[in-house]
């Protein structure tokens, strides 16, 4: 098995200070909270960023500065959203690839998210992806359903992406794919051959998902915008701890914890 690349998705669109006080939104914050999830054993980091009320946002100058800020402060290997938040125009999704960061991620599909929806329409899913080639990011590709692995065959029928493929498997998300042993197998069964995949399990699914991520070879996100709790009714102290957790974890298991330069060699990625 490849080491286990960890990702740590710190922000997300949904989460508030008000549910959990330590989730960093200051990009100050933002790039601290990257350093301890990088020393826990991060080599991704999941970026969205927030505006100064707080707001998700996908400015530009925002991600720009925050992904500066991280820059000076650890290796890790920046991973820009594209999905931002539910409701948000396509034009503003894409803005943070423009900025070249070695990874964005692709939504696939269209999804229920709570009581949102996640609109991706394949007209836009392609001009994304188009998007991703013309600035030379690779797509992670988030996989909310079934039906979104299809739709990441077909981008790749069509030129539009490049093999081998890198998803992230999302499951837990309410009105999406449930999560469980049953479903991630299944889907990691609809994987192209030599593809490789990250499992994010959402709320109280984020362990033991993550769990059998790293038995079936699979890389792992954790992170306040999945899940903020330690364990029940327990928030977390940061983002670094639920990281720390899966690399000790990893480690009693006999898997060993990627660096972002291994993680790098693992994900095919060439640095400027
Ligand atoms: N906030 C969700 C609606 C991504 O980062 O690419 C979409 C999302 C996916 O978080
Ligand atoms: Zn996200």
């Amino acid at each position: 098995m490849d080491k286990l690349i960890i990702t740590a998705a710190l922000v997300g669109a949904e989460v508030t200070k008000a549910q959990q006080p330590n989730l960093p939104i200051a990009p100050e914050e933002i790039a601290l909270a990257a350093e301890e999830a990088c020393q826990a054993g991060a080599s991704i980091i999941h970026l969205h960023v927030r505006d100064a009320q707080g707001r998700p946002t996908q400015d530009k100058a925002i991600f720009r500065q925050v992904i500066k800020g991280i820059k000076e402060r650890c290796d890790a290997i920046i991973q820009v959203s594209t999905g931002g938040a539910a409701g948000m125009s396509p034009e503003e999704r894409l803005q943070p690839v423009t900025l070249k960061p070695e990874m964005a991620t692709l939504s696939t599909g269209s999804v229920n998210f709570g009581d949102e929806v996640f609109l991706n329409p394949w007209g836009e899913i392609c001009s994304f992806a188009k998007t991703m080639q013309k600035y030379g990011v690779k797509p992670e590709l988030e996989v909310f359903e079934a039906g979104m692995i299809e739709n990441a065959k077909r981008l790749l029928k069509e030129g539009l992406l490049t093999a081998p493929l890198h998803f992230d498997l999302v499951l837990g998300v309410p009105g999406a794919m449930p999560a469980g042993p049953k479903a991630l197998l299944y889907l990691v069964d609809c994987l192209p051959q030599g593809s490789t995949f990250t499992v994010a399990g959402i709320g109280r699914q984020q362990l033991p998902m993550a769990v059998m991520a790293i038995i079936m070879g699979g890389h792992v996100r954790v992170g306040f915008e999945d899940n903020i709790f330690y364990s029940r009714g327990v928030l977390a102290r940061s983002n670094a701890q639920l990281v720390s957790r899966v690399a000790n974890l990893a480690r009693e298991i006999g898997r060993e914890v990627a660096s972002p330069e291994e993680a790098r060699k693992v994900l095919g990625l060439k640095r400027d």
